[in-house]
């Protein structure tokens, strides 16, 4: 793995060096002058040291074995896919890493939409999948000096977290935007496809009357996964306090479609409250995630706490708290970073902007144009990046997860992201949102992204494609069909776990 070479090449010591190389000198030290003392003094705890630096580090395993895992678990037995995924990813790694947009941009000419969706059954997806428009996107993501082809990019800027190369050493670059190796990209590839293949499967069993209410995933994708992957990889151990939007989370920490579902139509058997709670809600700690209300924002001081106290116990544990744009006008939040600030606990906001709050423009939310500016004020630092463009958002995500790690503090990546449905399945967002605004957004459509840059590589073929397509469909058809079989909780324990009970 590409991202463990440069981190375990370095040791501790390496690590502490490029983590303060990840902050942006100018702006961290001028508001925190003693942070990088702080991670110098981290150098002196052999136990960290050991905990880092060691290349037998464990990396926190993924309770879901990866598709690529899986797929080689199942022996190459795959139907039609007519090549190894990890040769395929190492033969093309080259190409792509020189130069992806450019090799994206060719490929996605001629790429067809492999929607393999199976019209035989009765789902109706709500969403085309990949749109195979031929834009690409130019999002360097962290440090805002890039400009979308088309010219119509926003500005993304902020305090960078990614780090200088001044030995122009690439291999040793840390933080380099190639860290996500192809097979990665493929593991994404596949989790974003089964997300959205179960997330419209919901909103169809939702207007079936089947589904109470589902608020979609469908454009937050990326960010979503690149952010977990980020947490994953980068981190000694990690643990997330996901929100109501976050499928993709959860699908990548290990709830499978089926577990969903039954939290979808709330049936017994249900992991994360017993199918008591709102969908997605609960907790499921073996998974490392709680998502306990849908009371926006009440989560980020759960996280803080959470991040206190994995440090009081001594424990190297990064903390990823998700929330919306509308979310950050919460007192809660407010409340959250301050604290996160003032104790340098190890917690990365993760802000998925997709401009609305309900019906509640970006506009008419705060007076910035970007949150993360807002991270200034709790002097930590805060980037915005193309949250539809998994590669940018996974760098951007990493850097604070490595500078988290080391002690660095807390930081703010905020993704620019869409939302293509209602706010929720109880919304109707024709009175407020234009046809052609959603339009626009879809070409932005992370799954698209994925597809053509992954097609670009040669990573994946038109029958590759159509054969994962077919088993994100199936798992997800086959969890559909347990989940409508299973029964509804008795009454007779509708109040377990709400008061202690009698020993
Ligand atoms: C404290 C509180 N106020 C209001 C609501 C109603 N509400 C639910 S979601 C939401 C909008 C949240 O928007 P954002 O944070 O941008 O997340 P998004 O749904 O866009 O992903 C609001 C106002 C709530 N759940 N909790
Ligand atoms: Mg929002």
């Amino acid at each position: 793995m590409l991202i463990e070479g440069a981190r375990f090449r370095y040791g501790a010591a390496g690590l502490v060096w490029d983590n303060r190389r990840a902050m942006d000198e100018r702006e961290l030290q001028a508001r925190r002058p003693d942070a990088s003392a702080d991670a110098l003094a981290l150098m002196e705890e052999p136990a960290l040291a050991e905990a880092l630096g060691s290349a037998d580090s464990p990396r926190p395993p993924s309770p879901r074995p990866s598709p690529t895992e899986r797929e080689r678990e199942a022996g190459e037995a795959s139907t039609g896919t007519t090549e190894a995924p990890a040769e395929a990813a190492g033969e093309a790694s080259a190409g792509m890493m020189e130069a992806p947009a450019e090799a994206a941009g060719e490929a996605s000419t001629g790429t067809t939409e492999a929607e393999a969706a199976g019209e035989d059954t009765a789902y109706a997806g709500t969403t085309e999948a990949a749109e195979a428009t031929g834009e690409v996107s130019a999002y360097a993501g962290t440090t805002g000096q890039e400009e979308e082809a088309a010219g119509e990019a926003p500005a993304y800027a902020g305090t960078t977290l990614a780090p200088e190369d001044p030995e122009g050493d690439a291999d040793a670059g840390f933080g380099a935007a190639d860290e996500l190796t192809l097979e990665d990209l493929l593991d994404i590839y596949a989790t974003m496809l089964l997300t959205r293949t179960l997330d419209e499967r919901v909103w169809a069993m939702n207007r079936q009357g089947k589904a109470a209410i589902v608020a979609s995933s469908q454009g937050h994708e990326a960010a979503q996964l690149a952010s977990v992957w980020a947490l994953r990889k980068n981190a000694p151990d990690f643990f997330c306090f996901p929100y109501y939007r976050d499928l993709a989370v959860t699908t990548a920490l290990g709830l499978t479609p089926l577990e969903s579902l039954l939290g979808f139509l709330a049936k017994e058997g249900e992991p994360l409250s017993g199918a008591r709670q709102f969908p997605q809600h609960g907790a499921a700690p073996q998974l490392r995630f709680i998502n306990h209300s849908n009371v926006i924002g009440t989560h980020a001081p759960q996280a803080v706490g959470w991040a206190l106290g994995v440090k009081m116990r001594g424990e190297n544990t990064v903390t990823g708290c998700f929330f919306g744009d509308g979310t950050t006008s919460q007192g809660d939040v407010h409340e959250a970073m301050n604290f996160a600030s003032i104790h340098k606990l190890a917690v990365v906001f993760f802000v998925e902007n997709n401009k609305y709050a309900i019906s509640v423009p970006m506009s008419r939310q705060m007076a910035i144009g970007r949150y993360a500016e807002r991270a200034a004020g709790y002097a930590m630092p805060g980037v915005t990046v193309d949250g539809t463009d998994v590669r940018a958002a996974y760098q951007a995500a990493s850097d604070a997860v490595r500078l988290a790690a080391m002690g660095g503090g807390p930081s703010v990546v905020e993704f620019d992201v869409e939302r293509y449905l209602p706010h929720t399945s109880d919304d109707d967002d024709t009175v407020y949102r234009d046809r052609a605004e959603i339009e626009e957004a879809r070409k932005r459509d992370p799954l698209g992204k994925l597809q053509r840059l992954l097609t670009a590589a040669g990573a994946l073929t038109e029958e590759r494609d159509a054969e994962m397509r077919r088993s994100a469909r199936a798992e997800v058809d086959a969890a559909t069909d347990t989940a409508e079989a299973a029964p509804f909780p008795g009454a007779g324990d509708l109040l377990r776990h709400v008061t202690a009970e009698a020993r």
